[in-house]
């Protein structure tokens, strides 16, 4: 089997990559480790930039979105029993869009299948050869066989724990990392969200964050120990501790119902450098992650993305190779101011162990100072819609 670019993984930014390079003209296989309906069962992102979704209609691949998306021009900032407003529209002029990441995947999966192009699923011992050379080439077993992909390029989309920045020579790459000693636990039910808009709310029993999937379908988290269990947390408790860390406003208008999903997420904000190793290209989570708090992840996967997209664009449409060797750069400049907000929106509203009464206090000066500064709400609303790419 030959391809022009191979796509290792069938997250959002492999099924995004793809859907560029189709529409380019270029061809590409996904390899996903994982079966289609495992894929699509992951809860993850629910917060989309406006470059997200303008990728998305690049695409054609929007009308779900603009149909069952919730344009959201504000978010708030609890803290103790105060909140405050975020107007993103009126500080920024722009807003973010709610719609799952389930979603994007699933839209993006039935485009692909739609166009005829090849994803192979369940794709085990998946490994990357020869990038340091001019003739990549990518081996994996299914159903018993090995199968063999050669390609001109390898685009690793592969997540965090995937097989691709592995791949790298020791001594090649540098990493930066902060473990948070926390985690979230997070849950799915089908009640009304307790606000219209989402709420992020820095309490002292630690933080939580009201969000939602839709109108009828809430997504909820809440700050617990890194290594708790799911199985300590029975909805019960889980409804108790969300309302005691609420404004008693915003507690009121919480609608228990039963879970249909409930996980632990661990905290992480971590970066690779660089993105590029010959012929062998990191994209999205395989290459940097960041905590939860700013909702940057996924639109972070996007923006790398469309620089790689374009960058292909250039070397088969012009035959120049700059972007390509302007491509790590480019996306580790958006990446490290990506990584710098949610670092602050998680130092802003957790609680840490090693905290002292006066680290708290600051942790209140900063949430102030957004109530009285128009600049600061104008900050953290720039970054929180998106920087531009
Ligand atoms: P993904 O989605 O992890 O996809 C990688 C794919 O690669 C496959 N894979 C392999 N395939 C072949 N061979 C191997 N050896 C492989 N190893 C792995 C995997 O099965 C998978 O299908 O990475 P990608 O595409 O870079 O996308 C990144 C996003 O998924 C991630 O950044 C976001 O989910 C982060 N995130 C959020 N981002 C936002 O922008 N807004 C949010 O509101 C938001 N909320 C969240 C989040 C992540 C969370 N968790 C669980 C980490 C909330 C949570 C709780
Ligand atoms: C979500 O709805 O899952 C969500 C929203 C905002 C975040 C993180 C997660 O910052």
């Amino acid at each position: 089997m030959r391809t022009q670019v191979a796509i290792v993984g069938s997250g959002p930014a492999g099924l995004l990559l793809g859907a560029l390079l189709g529409k380019a003209g270029i061809d590409t296989v996904i390899l996903e480790r994982k079966s289609k309906d495992y894929v699509l069962s992951r809860i993850r992102a629910g917060v989309l930039e406006q470059g997200t979704v303008d990728m998305l209609a690049e695409v054609g691949v929007d009308a779900r979105l603009h149909a069952e998306g919730l344009v959201h021009e504000g978010f708030a900032v609890g803290f103790a029993n105060r909140r405050l407003r975020i107007d993103l529209k009126d500080l920024t002029g722009k807003a973010v869009t709610v719609y799952g990441q389930t979603e994007v995947t699933r839209d993006l999966m039935a485009a692909r299948e739609a166009a005829g192009l090849t994803t192979v699923y369940e794709a085990d011992h998946v490994a990357l050869h020869g990038f340091d050379g001019a003739s990549p080439r990518v081996t994996w077993t299914k159903d018993g066989r090995t199968h063999e992909l050669a390609c001109d390029f390898i685009a690793g989309c592969d997540g965090f724990h995937g097989v691709s920045r592995a791949s790298v020579p020791v001594g090649k790459l540098r990493t930066f990392e902060r473990v948070y000693p926390f985690g979230w636990l997070g849950i799915l039910a089908d009640v009304p969200p307790c606000s219209h808009e989402l709420i992020y709310a820095g309490h002292d029993r630690g933080f939580a964050l009201c969000s939602m999937r839709s109108k009828t379908r809430s997504r909820y988290y809440i700050q617990c120990g890194a290594e708790e269990d799911v199985a300590a947390w029975p909805d019960g408790r889980f409804w108790e501790e969300l309302r005691a860390r609420l404004d008693p406003e915003a507690a009121s208008h919480v609608v228990t119902g039963p879970s249909i999903e409930k996980s632990i997420a661990p905290l992480r904000s971590f970066v690779a450098e660089p993105l590029r190793f010959g012929r062998l290209f990191l994209a999205g989570d395989a290459a940097h992650i960041v905590p939860p708090t700013g909702a940057k992840g996924l639109n972070l996967a996007a923006s790398d993305v469309h620089y790689l997209a374009e960058a292909f664009r250039e070397h088969y449409g012009a035959g120049s190779g700059d972007a390509l060797d302007a491509y790590s750069a480019r996306a580790l400049a958006r990446i490290w101011k990506a990584e710098r907000f949610s670092w602050w929106m998680t130092s802003l509203l957790h609680r840490f162990s090693d905290q002292n009464t006066f680290d708290r206090r600051m942790q209140e000066a900063e949430f102030i100072y957004l109530e009285d500064s128009r600049a600061a709400r104008t900050a953290l609303a720039e970054n929180y819609v998106g920087l531009p790419f």
